[in-house]
């Protein structure tokens, strides 16, 4: 975990643990921020500054039995909403008659076991997170021990209206799958603590905001029936004691995006290359590998991020199918993305040679290959001349597809040509015959 806020760098291990021990305590809600902590490495000697640390993580630790220690996981975010109006919480009666203007809320029985209905807004929870924890904080009205025993459901709606004042109002809505039960423990009038805090609802708030129809903003709805006696604070008797929901949760975990390009290189032949470098994860588990499936039976190439192409040739020419999945580092897989093409075929080079005498020097060849061709993905890559005499091939890289000779003595000779391409594949010979003149032809 990071321990932040502090200005660090002091040499002292134990004052580094203090400070940041503290820091966590200093995410407490409720605990005060250390600012009168500050040390400044360059002008506090080791002795000082452990000291100074020691007594704020002893404050710390005096302050932590006031309050519950909370330690959000890693990227956890904390949302708190209080019931801010009065047709948001509301009592319905065993007959269906629906009350929101009551000081409180009884849970559950006020003459009668009624059913109590709370709605909170404004719940900026993005699609698609983790909720790692939840719970609604009560404020005790009144002193009461008979055991009770709670059920707490939420409206399994998107986005749940206020309460109205028609009978049945809050008995008739459609409640989750997932409740959670609560037998709590006794309270004490004017209590605001673990007695008055319900066990864990993550799993009602998850089954809410994991609904299709869920977005951020939306209200919520929970619902309480049961059996017993306790008194909390409604709105209308206590603004600040109103319902207060709290929920943590993680960031929305989604798979990658998996995109796909693909290219016949020029070099090897029917080789193609596969891009994946177009997929994306943003979200905090990102791209981790990359599968390439070439569509010729061939094995997967996996590749790990962020290396994220892969090349692979065929054995033939014709059409073939890649697919691509990403995985992210929560090993969530996109949907598969995939790049139809057909692999050219690779042909020879087709050579072709012209030869001149030059006027000087006396009894030499210029011979030209410049009409060879090769069009397709694999170009031409050298030539290879054979001046016909026995001396040694005269080999020229593309571009330069000329060479010259210069003969022992006159007579007739024959040029041959093979043209090679860049996939090492040889053109049939091309030959041209001439008569070298013992001095140049005019
Ligand atoms: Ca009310
Ligand atoms: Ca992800
Ligand atoms: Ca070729």
């Amino acid at each position: 975990m990071a321990f932040k806020g502090y200005k660090r760098g002091g040499n002292s291990t134990l004052a580094r643990l203090c400070f940041g021990f503290g820091n966590l305590l200093a995410a407490t809600p409720g605990f005060p921020a250390p600012q009168a902590v500050t040390v400044h490495p360059s002008t506090t000697r080791r002795g000082r500054f452990g000291r100074i640390a020691v007594r704020a993580a002893l404050v710390s630790l005096s302050l932590t039995a006031l309050s519950l220690v909370h330690i959000d996981p890693v990227g956890a975010t904390t949302l708190e909403r209080r019931v801010v109006t009065s047709n948001d919480d509301a009592e319905e009666s065993a007959t269906g008659k629906v009350s929101r203007t009551s000081s409180d809320l009884e849970l559950v029985n006020d003459g009668t076991d009624q059913i109590v209905g709370m709605r909170w807004t404004a719940l900026t929870i993005p699609a698609g997170v983790t909720i790692t924890a939840a719970y609604i904080q009560f404020s005790a009205k009144e002193s009461q021990s008979v055991a009770t025993s709670l059920v707490l459901r939420g409206q399994a709606a998107d986005n749940p209206l206020n309460f109205g004042s028609a009978n049945g109002g809050i008995s008739t809505r459609a409640r989750t799958t997932a409740a959670t039960n609560w037998a709590p423990m006794a309270w004490t009038v004017g209590q605001v603590g673990a007695n008055q805090r319900t066990p864990d609802l993550s799993a009602v708030i998850q089954e809410i905001v994991s609904r299709p129809g869920w977005a951020s903003g939306n209200a919520l709805v929970m619902i309480v029936n049961g059996t017993g006696h306790r008194t909390a604070w409604a709105w209308d008797g206590s603004v600040a004691g109103a319902p207060l929901l709290h929920i943590e949760y993680n960031p929305p975990d989604f798979p990658p995006v998996a995109s796909l390009t693909v290219s016949q290189l020029f070099t090897p032949a029917l080789t193609l290359r596969a891009d994946a470098s177009g997929s994306t994860d943003t979200d905090a588990t990102p791209i981790a590998s990359y599968q390439f499936d070439f569509g010729d039976g061939s094995p997967v190439v996996t590749t790990t991020a962020p290396i994220a192409t892969a090349q692979h040739t065929y054995a033939a020419a014709g059409p073939y199918t890649v697919t691509l999945t990403a995985t992210d580092t929560a090993n969530k897989t996109s949907t598969p993305a995939t790049a139809t093409t057909t692999v050219q075929p690779d042909f020879p080079p087709v050579a072709s040679v012209a030869v001149t005498q030059l006027a000087t020097p006396a009894l030499t060849l210029s011979a030209s290959g410049s009409g060879s061709t090769d069009t397709d993905l694999t170009p031409i890559a050298s030539y290879q001349f054979d001046f016909g005499d026995g001396s040694p091939v005269v080999t020229t890289t593309a571009p330069t597809g000329a060479a010259q000779h210069t003969y022992a003595s006159a007579g007739p000779y024959t040029v041959t040509l093979t043209v090679t391409d860049t996939g090492n594949n040889t053109s049939t010979p091309a030959t041209a015959t001439i008569t070298v003149n013992p001095s140049a032809t005019p």
